[in-house]
């Protein structure tokens, strides 16, 4: 056995806490049917597509008292990105099972889907579960990003569960992988399987939430993590005063992690790439408007300060998103004359010379190294990797080329110097602060309750968490509730609607009516490091965006 941190040993004490009907009743709580629910858009085409398991009605426990349960099995996988807490879900799960039949066996299936489909799991035992109580990380089963998709698959995954007689699957993942749970759960009550299915709510991204599903977990964590840095920063920029910190913050697609890292830190400028979409935004309009920040303090004798970038900004950018488009369609059609090109110089003419004008206009004054990684980075379908792109290099470079324009006619010369950052994989695995302990391990032993109610389709949830835990509510949402039909590499699907920034909302609504001063400021806030014992007002505080989304 590795040896462990005094950290960790103390951590692996705490018990985390339950909401008041499961701490009460335990998984024997009983599940009250609310009225039969509707999908959030396209109700006709999601209820031909989901026919078994459209319309369940919401759940909500209440008081049960114990009983007898035949002993079940039942597996668990984690997929997609790494969220703080995972190992909290699977430990709530596993203690339930165990409270529901003392004869009831889990097995972690390996390395994400992929480990249900062709079958490698390992049983969980109490030894296992101990040692990764209140840890980051998913390095208990892993963790993987095969898409559970095909028909093929979902034969697969019922033959594993066959042969080891497992009848329950809880699934942990983002919005893609509990739209394949609940795929899966309708291919299972169509075959007639016994098999039930219930997904629980991750990722760090905070995008898979709704009326029902306050926030994934994990995002407090990552959040409070990435604040601290961020506050650290702050503190050294403020100390030197002599350089700007570009942060790009993760987050693929939508804001939530810049919005709350803002929030809790007070930057000069904080780019939310929703509403540079709302306003069509372009890059040089962005690039002036932060060098109108960097100008404005420069004059005074700032020549410091803090950007946060949202990872997903470059696809939120008007005209590079169809550049990007533009240039996907390019290289694949010149793809033998464009890999026989000597170097990257080579290809980066060869581009320039055939886009459309527009995006000709768009592409030449990005920076080379932006260029070079826009022509030279292919994912294995060829498709430019949006991911990879440094935009913090990108933005600090532009705005540094402004400023050497405007010192040609400033009469004192104005000085901006950078440095850039990119936080990400620093938080995802993050020991969970006592919010997402204490949601993981409800989340999981909730999914533990829904299997003893013998349901299937459905995603665990915890209601109220803005609030302390003796009021949070514990349930079941139907996955189906949360489906849309969306248009995805040229078709319709059904998936589970992702929450981006809402711009009328109160975090995004915090931001606007404070950004002006804090661009002029020094107004930096400090949260330092996730505490983990003390008292609650500084330990069990939710985020500023769950806070303010449930004034
Ligand atoms: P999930 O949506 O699967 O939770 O992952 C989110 C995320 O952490 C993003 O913030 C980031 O863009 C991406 O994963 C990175 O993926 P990878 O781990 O494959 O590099």
């Amino acid at each position: 056995m590795p040896e462990i941190s005094p950290l960790q040993k103390a951590r692996a004490a705490y018990q985390p806490r339950l909401p008041k009907i499961l701490a009460e009743n335990g998984p024997f709580a009983q599940a009250q049917l609310g009225e039969p629910t509707h999908s959030v858009a396209d109700q006709e085409a999601i209820q031909k597509l989901f026919p078994d398991t459209y319309g369940l009605p919401a759940i909500d426990f209440v008081p049960g008292s114990p009983r007898e349960t035949a002993p079940i099995r039942a597996g668990v996988i984690l997929s997609g990105g790494q969220a703080p807490g995972g190992h909290n879900v699977i430990a709530g799960l596993y203690d339930g099972l165990k409270k529901l039949n003392a004869q009831n066996q889990l097995f972690g299936f390996l390395g994400g889907p992929s480990g249900l489909i062709d079958d490698k799991s390992m049983l969980l035992t109490d030894e296992i579960i101990d040692s990764y109580r209140n840890t980051g990380g998913f390095d208990m089963i892993c963790s993987g990003r095969t898409k559970l998709e095909t028909e093929e698959q979902f034969q697969k995954v019922m033959e594993t569960c066959q042969r080891h007689g497992i009848t329950a699957i809880v699934i942990i993942g983002g919005d893609d992988s509990n739209t394949n749970a609940c795929t899966l759960a309708q291919y299972l009550v169509a075959q007639k399987a016994g098999i039930q299915v219930i997904g629980c709510p991750k990722t760090i991204d905070g995008d898979l939430k709704n009326k029902w599903i306050e926030v994934s977990f994990g995002f407090d964590t990552a959040t409070k993590v990435y604040s601290e840095l961020i506050g650290n920063i702050m503190r050294d920029a403020n100390s030197a005063r002599k350089y700007w910190h570009f942060i790009k913050l993760m987050g693929r697609s939508a804001s939530h992690i810049a919005l709350e890292c803002a929030l809790q830190t007070h930057p000069q400028a904080c780019i939310v790439s929703e509403e540079v979409a709302a306003k069509k935004l372009s890059l040089k309009q962005i690039v002036d408007q932060l060098t109108d920040i960097v100008v404005d303090r420069a004059r005074r004798s700032l020549n410091f300060g803090v950007v946060l970038i949202p990872e997903g900004l470059i696809e939120f950018i008007p005209e590079i998103q169809t550049l990007i488009a533009e240039l996907n369609d390019l290289l694949a059609k010149n793809q033998a004359a464009f890999d026989a090109l000597p170097d990257l110089e080579a290809k980066v003419a060869f581009v320039e010379e055939r886009l459309t004008p527009a995006h000709k206009e768009a592409f030449q004054p990005l920076p080379a190294a932006i260029k070079a990684q826009l022509v030279g980075d292919r994912d294995p379908h060829g498709n430019v990797q949006v991911s990879k792109i440094e935009t913090e290099k990108m933005l600090a470079e532009m705005i540094d080329a402004n400023i050497r324009v405007l010192n040609a006619t400033e009469p004192k010369k104005l000085k901006f110097s950078s440095q850039c950052h990119f936080f990400g994989y620093e938080g995802r695995c993050a020991a969970p602060s006592n919010f997402d302990a204490n949601y993981c391990y409800s989340l999981g032993y909730t999914a533990s309750a829904l299997i003893a109610a013998g349901k299937t389709g459905y995603m665990a949830s915890c209601r109220n968490i803005s609030k302390p835990i003796d009021q949070w509510v514990a349930g079941g949402i139907p996955l189906t509730m949360m489906m849309n039909m969306e248009h995805r590499h040229g078709k319709d699907v059904p998936v589970i609607k992702k929450a981006l920034v809402d711009l009328e909302g109160k975090p995004f609504q915090t931001l606007v009516e404070n950004r002006e001063a804090w661009a002029k400021g020094v107004d930096f806030r400090y949260p330092g490091p996730i505490q983990y014992f003390g008292p609650a007002e500084v330990c069990d505080l939710p985020t500023q965006t769950l806070a303010l989304e449930h004034l």
